[in-house]
């Protein structure tokens, strides 16, 4: 049995990277009577039928540590959450969602991406820097200016990185600029070609050097957290970590209640804004219970 990665998956043929060579591999029946998907990042065993041609077949996934649905991707180590500085203007609500989602997922680590620096207004990254700085890393890159690319690149080596984020910030920009050879399709036209076929756009791994992937994904307008419990949303706040646990009572919302650990510190170590994102979150998972 050889071990690899699915790097994509096209019409039911799973395209394996190991070793150094990709093998088309398709897919033994036990995984659709099991209800198994093969997916996009999947460690997997297969076995070659055909060396020269390589091809074989895929016979066993390993225990995936996440999964993500949109876009599918299985084992990721770092979400790359990409805004833009301005056009279109940055949407923290959207932004404070996929934090949510990552921790709930179980993505390792988590990178805040604001590409068109050369856009921002006065001061927004010492903003930003001040409400996210203490949990996430954030870096500022310019893909039209080729600025901030390199420190991009040093912090996704060694992993697989999803980029994820609005439409039209230039996340496929992005990718271009760290592996020009990509030559992914950007701006309106992309949108135009995308828009009508969601649901046959496949999911590849890119390898940008040894050992490290990059995933594209079209962009998102809305994220909704309906399927997060109220009480389970306080894990998925990195500032609370510290706290939870610790207020009076035991089953403390950190909304109205008496001697609540996490209100003590806001404006402290938990950012205000951060602390406004929870309460608006909890407010709305609570009116769709
Ligand atoms: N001013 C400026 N424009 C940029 C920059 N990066 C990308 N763009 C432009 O922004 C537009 C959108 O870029 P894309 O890379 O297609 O954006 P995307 O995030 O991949 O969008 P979707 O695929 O629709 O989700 C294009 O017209 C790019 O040329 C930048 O750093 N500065
Ligand atoms: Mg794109
Ligand atoms: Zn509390």
């Amino acid at each position: 049995m050889n071990k690899g990665r699915i790097i994509k998956g096209v019409g039911g043929i799973y395209h394996i990277a190991s070793d150094g060579s990709v093998y088309e591999c398709s897919a033994r029946g036990k995984f659709r009577k099991a209800g198994i998907t093969p997916t996009t990042g999947d460690y997997v065993g297969f076995t070659i039928l055909d060396g020269e041609n390589k091809k074989g077949s895929l016979d066993i996934i390993e225990k995936r540590k996440n999964i993500l649905i949109r876009p599918r991707v299985a084992n990721i180590d770092c979400a790359v959450m990409t805004f833009a500085a301005a056009s279109p203007d940055m949407n923290r609500d959207l932004l404070d969602r996929f934090l949510v989602l990552a921790e709930e997922r179980n993505i390792p680590e988590v990178i805040i991406c604001i590409n068109k620096r050369e856009l921002a207004r006065e001061g927004l990254y010492e903003e930003l820097e001040g409400i996210y700085g203490g949990c996430y890393s954030l870096v500022f890159t310019s893909a039209e200016e080729n600025k901030g690319i390199d420190e991009l690149k040093a912090m996704l080596r060694g992993k697989v990185s999803v980029f994820a984020g609005p439409s039209g910030v230039g996340k496929s920009s992005i990718i271009n600029r760290i592996i020009p050879e990509s030559n992914r399709q950007t701006g309106e036209i992309s949108r135009k070609i995308e828009r009508g076929r969601h649901t046959t756009r496949q999911v590849e791994l890119i390898e940008t050097e040894d050992n490290t992937y990059v995933v594209d994904s079209p962009g998102f307008t809305s994220l909704t957290l309906e399927f997060i419990k109220p009480e389970e949303l306080q894990y998925y706040f990195r500032e609370f970590k510290d706290y939870i646990d610790k207020c009076r009572f035991a089953d403390c919302a950190h909304i109205h209640e008496p001697d609540c650990v996490i209100k003590e510190n806001v404006g402290k170590t938990i950012p205000q804004e951060r602390y406004d994102a929870f309460v608006y979150l909890y407010n709305e998972l609570r009116s769709l219970r």
